[in-house]
């Protein structure tokens, strides 16, 4: 990954959870200078604005599924515009809650076959999001992105995801909130799930490093989905879920800056900004921050890029 184009797009979607905000995810990042911040870094950018959709729905009754309907609409329109865009450039879209990555990663993943590449997913979240509309309790579809975009049934309604992602190709990292399905589906797949213990034990740079070099062998693609709450909320409060023991500000940053030294990262999720749960703006500006390392801001350049 060196300087390109990169196409940044918005999209509010506010439907996959109850608790609302994340619609004005887009324009903060806007606010933050986003757009500056890339072509200081020497990419061409395009801000195509704002994705139309539904933006947010009554509350579904407790333990139901909330805005299934929307979902499917905001899901179908994703995957279409991620497809399309990757043949483009670099997209980094702008949520929005999680559930937008039912669409850009089975958008993302379509792509990839077509090209005849396989597909890998770096999850930097505190939540697996691996849930189905069956095993869900919140009935908050921004807990599945996970379980639609590697098949699990259950998800009726929605277009069937034309190349699924195996399990193995999957890494998550920042785990520290996860459900009993959740937990029996990772364990039962052999996924690659990097929690907080393993984050304190072995630092997290060797598990990052580790998948990197799957990814790189197999001439992967990659795609990177960053949720708000992979950070520590003493850094990143503005969040539905806050979440403590998360990220530091020199893990993230490191993470970020060892995906850009690996040149695999294709397409990034920027996902679950809450604005109006923000203290002047700080978790925007630290989401920028990091967008700046993944895309070749760093101190000093490295005699040579190593990632292992
Ligand atoms: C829980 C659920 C979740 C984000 C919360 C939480 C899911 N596993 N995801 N915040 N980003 O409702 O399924
Ligand atoms: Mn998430
Ligand atoms: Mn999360
Ligand atoms: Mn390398």
């Amino acid at each position: 990954m060196s300087d390109g184009t990169c196409i940044l797009i918005g999209a509010g979607m506010d439907c996959g959870k109850r608790r609302r905000g994340c619609v004005m995810g887009p324009d903060a990042y806007r606010t933050a200078g986003i757009a500056g911040t890339l072509a200081d870094l020497g990419w061409r950018v395009e801000d195509r604005g704002n994705l139309d959709g539904p933006a947010w729905v009554e509350n579904a009754p407790a333990g139901k599924v909330h805005a299934r309907d929307e979902t499917i609409f905001w899901t179908r329109q994703l995957a279409d515009v991620a497809q399309i865009t990757m043949a483009e450039g670099f997209p980094v879209f702008m949520g929005g809650d999680h559930a937008l990555s039912l669409g850009t990663v089975s958008g993302v993943a379509a792509h990839a076959a077509a090209k005849g590449r396989p597909l890998f997913v770096l999850w930097l979240d505190a939540h697996p999001d691996i849930n189905t509309p069956e095993s869900t309790v919140s009935g908050n579809l921004h807990g599945t992105p996970i379980g639609y975009v590697t098949g699990q049934p259950g998800f009726d309604g929605f277009p069937t995801p034309t190349a699924p992602v195996p399990f193995e190709n999957i890494c998550f990292i920042g785990l520290r909130s996860v459900d009993l399905p959740e937990r029996e589906t990772i364990t039962r797949s052999g996924m690659t799930a990097i929690d907080m213990r393993q984050i304190d034990e072995r630092g997290i740079a060797a598990p990052l490093a580790e998948f990197l070099s799957r990814v790189e062998a197999a001439n992967g693609l990659l795609h990177v989905s960053l949720d708000v709450d992979f950070l520590d909320p003493s850094i990143a409060p503005a969040v539905g879920t806050t979440v403590p023991g998360g990220a530091t500000f020199r893990e993230a940053h490191l993470v970020m800056e060892m995906l850009h030294d690996s040149r695999l990262v294709t397409s990034l999720d920027l996902v679950e900004l809450n604005p109006y749960l923000d203290e002047r703006g700080r978790t925007a500006q630290l989401m920028v921050d990091l967008v700046a390392s993944l895309f070749g801001r760093r101190v000093f350049d490295r005699p040579t890029h190593s990632h292992s």
